[in-house]
């Protein structure tokens, strides 16, 4: 239903992004988007690029005065490094600069290289860099703004750096990290409220809501696991301990923990819905582990790009992005998407059935 694409290599002149299936009528700004998109750039850790980009998109299609127009919206963001990259990023002409050869352990450089039969690893880091990102932050914004229409609220925090909570502690681990020439990865948390139950189904594998969260938290890069609720705690526990109890009270159905973490039998149940991610450290080590070079097939040691210590909160910024994807897919799903309106007198009358005839 709510699909995108995205486009552009992370040195390339920029990165595009087509967004389809938001109702029309959506009031949006670029404002808004742009608010997103210096989230995702901000946070402890990063490196010298982030000085460079100050992003920026520009609505292409599907936005008219204002407001979407149930067409395909089509977003650009330019790559301001461009400029230092436009002959060895060419589209055309002959190759310049100085291939790549030395994969980075924890990288797509040696599979992506193989797979795709390229002899400069550049080939494949370009596109597999977070750079990415941006687009789904941006695709992911318009998506937010559709949602605040139908009550949905979606906030996330960091919960630790490299095993560590606090402030403090996790500046210092990054501080520590990048003293060594190296880097930290961490766990972050979404929080999506105001989703009423029964987004979702449990009648297939591939309409489970749960299902889905995890697919798209797991796609962002370095991700390593996901959890919804208390997952892996939920495991050590017995069941009387982990089941969210149901209460009624003036005729109204409640819980008083939740420990599911919104999703049961691949629906979500109402309460707010909660989705962790553990990212891995970022692959590229100044301080560089041992490699093979795939011109020469000799033992080497990895390249060494710049790149940033730690990127958890502009991968927590992503988890937004996505869980905002994923939500407004599943409203657009229940509740229609043509044009706003009816899609808001869909969700109204579903709200008012479910109070009624189930007190939820
Ligand atoms: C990235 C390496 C760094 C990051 C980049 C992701 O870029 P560069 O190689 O240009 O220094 O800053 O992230 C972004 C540019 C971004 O916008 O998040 C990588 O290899 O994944």
């Amino acid at each position: 239903m709510v699909r995108f694409m995205s486009g552009g290599e992370s040195h390339g002149s920029r990165l595009v992004c087509i967004l389809e299936g938001l109702p029309a009528g959506v009031k949006v700004s670029s404002e808004f988007v742009n608010g997103e998109l210096k989230r995702r750039q901000s946070g402890y850790g990063r490196g010298g690029r982030m000085k460079i980009e100050s992003d920026r998109v520009e609505f292409l299609s599907g936005i008219r005065f204002g407001e979407t127009l149930g067409s395909p919206i089509t977003l650009s963001v330019e790559n301001r490094d461009w400029q230092n990259w436009s002959e060895r990023m060419s589209a055309e002409g002959v190759e310049v600069g100085e291939r790549v050869t030395n994969a980075r352990p924890g990288h797509a450089d040696l599979t992506g290289a193989a797979k795709f039969a390229r002899n400069d690893v550049r080939d494949i880091l370009e596109r597999s860099s977070a750079r990415e990102t941006t687009m789904r932050v941006a695709a992911g914004a318009l998506c937010k703004i559709f949602l605040q229409n139908c009550g949905v609220e979606i906030s996330s925090k960091v919960l630790s750096v490299g095993g560590v909570c606090g402030d403090d502690e996790i500046k210092n681990r990054i501080d520590e990290a990048k003293s060594r020439g190296d880097t930290v990865g961490g766990i972050f948390e979404v929080k999506i409220s105001g989703v009423p139950a029964g987004l979702g189904s449990h009648v297939q594998w591939d309409r489970k809501l749960d299902a889905k969260f995890a697919a798209a938290f797991m796609s962002i890069q370095a991700v390593k696991a996901v959890e919804l609720g208390d997952g892996f705690a939920n495991a050590q526990k017995f069941g009387s301990e982990v089941h969210d109890e149901i209460f009624i009270r003036d005729g109204k159905i409640f819980r008083e923990t939740n420990r599911a973490g919104g999703f049961e039998g691949g629906m979500s149940n109402g309460e707010d819905l909660i989705i962790r991610a553990a990212m891995k450290p970022i692959p590229t080590l100044m301080k560089p582990l041992r490699t093979v070079d795939i011109a020469t097939r000799q033992p080497t040691t990895a390249s060494k790009e710049r790149s940033d210590t730690c990127a958890i909160w502009a991968a927590a910024v992503v988890g937004e992005a996505m869980a905002a994807i994923v939500t407004a897919d599943a409203f657009v799903e229940k509740f229609g998407g043509d044009a706003l309106c009816d899609t808001l007198a869909n969700l109204k009358s579903y709200r008012e059935r479910l109070a009624e005839d189930f007190g939820l």
